[in-house]
């Protein structure tokens, strides 16, 4: 594996849980397979889960890790092309990526969209680029499209606590106060849709209407309105805000009655929830089930370090 920005950068993705799930039970297994490599870690925005999770996975694997958060502590750097840098910036892209590719062996990038120009963010300019001119495998850390990483925990985590063959997942639209990317639902319903194509679950997506997700991401997913027809029965509920994709990077609905809390839950087939994080207690999901059993969020970002230790694990192999 040299690329994992995308589920299409995976086969299969029954295998790459199982061996997630064995590096799990034995996580010191490959610790000779990183020696004497580096993992380059790039921020151009916070971070807690991802950067900790990413560090560890290293770690187990043998591997030296640079962080650097790039938007504070690098040069401003311009990621235009054809421009006369005779503004703030003071760094090209096309300059950094290559000074990175000399010291690392594998970068790691996350790069959020401005949520200003959907063309732009869509095009993932910025991890091209870095795919292009750094010259060594790259992992997607959060782009502005997609959070590959998290859909692979996501996955794992609901491979780990399924209690059904082939369980009922569901994403819901929550509320928020910030308009905020669709990467984390573009790239969960990405995954769960290959999931279901590999027979592994039955997906399905319910948003107020206008916060349609680009359908190249929702192919094969079934899209209900009303989140109670939605959510009856379900195994699995991912609540996730994101602004508008249409009507872009807007907020389009004030989010009265899409709040998931415990009442809401009895229609379900005793749901468990999933939550990337951060989340906002009582905004976006009731703190009644991130207090309960039935909140699978810390053992959700526990996974984080399996599913990128499997990813890195892949890449040192290739190198
Ligand atoms: C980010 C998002 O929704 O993409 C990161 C989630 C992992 N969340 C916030 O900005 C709150
Ligand atoms: N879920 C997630 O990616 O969390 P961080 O933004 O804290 O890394």
């Amino acid at each position: 594996m040299r690329l994992f920005t995308s589920v299409k950068d995976v086969t299969s993705v029954k295998p790459l849980v199982q061996e997630a799930l064995t590096l799990k039970s034995n996580p010191y297994a490959f610790q000779d397979l990183g020696k004497n490599k580096t993992l380059g870690v790039i921020f151009l925005n916070p971070s807690l889960r991802t950067r900790l999770s990413t560090q560890k996975a290293a770690a187990n694997l043998g591997m030296s890790v640079m962080v650097m958060n790039i938007d504070k502590e690098g040069w401003a750097l311009e990621t235009r092309d054809g421009v006369v840098m005779d503004g703030t910036t003071v760094e090209h892209i096309r300059e950094a990526a290559r000074v990175f590719g000399q010291y690392c062996d594998i970068l790691a990038i996350r790069a959020f969209p401005g949520l200003k120009n959907r063309d732009e963010d869509y095009n993932e300019e910025i991890f091209g680029k870095f795919i292009e001119f750094s010259g060594v495998p790259v992992v997607s850390l959060e782009s502005a499209t997609l959070h590959p990483l998290q859909s692979f925990a996501d996955l794992i985590t609901i491979e780990e606590h399924k209690k059904t063959q082939k369980p009922k997942v569901v994403l819901t639209w929550a509320p928020h106060v910030k308009p905020l990317p669709q990467s984390v639902p573009n790239a969960f319903a990405e995954w769960m849709c290959k999931a279901q194509q590999e027979g592994l679950l039955d997906f399905v997506i319910t948003h107020p209407e206008g916060y349609e997700l680009a359908k190249k991401f929702t192919e094969g997913a079934t899209i209900i309105h009303n989140q109670d027809e939605a959510i009856k029965g379900a195994d699995f509920i991912y609540p996730k805000n994101w602004s508008g994709y249409h009507d872009y990077g807007k907020i389009l609905h004030k989010g009265d009655g899409w709040m998931l809390n415990l009442e809401r839950l009895k229609i379900t087939n005793g749901a468990k929830v999933l939550h990337c994080l951060p989340v906002r207690r009582d905004l976006e999901l009731g703190s009644d089930i991130l207090d309960s059993d039935s909140s699978l969020v810390i053992e959700e970002a526990g996974n984080r370090v399996w599913a990128a230790q499997t990813v890195l694990k892949r890449m040192l192999e290739k190198l």
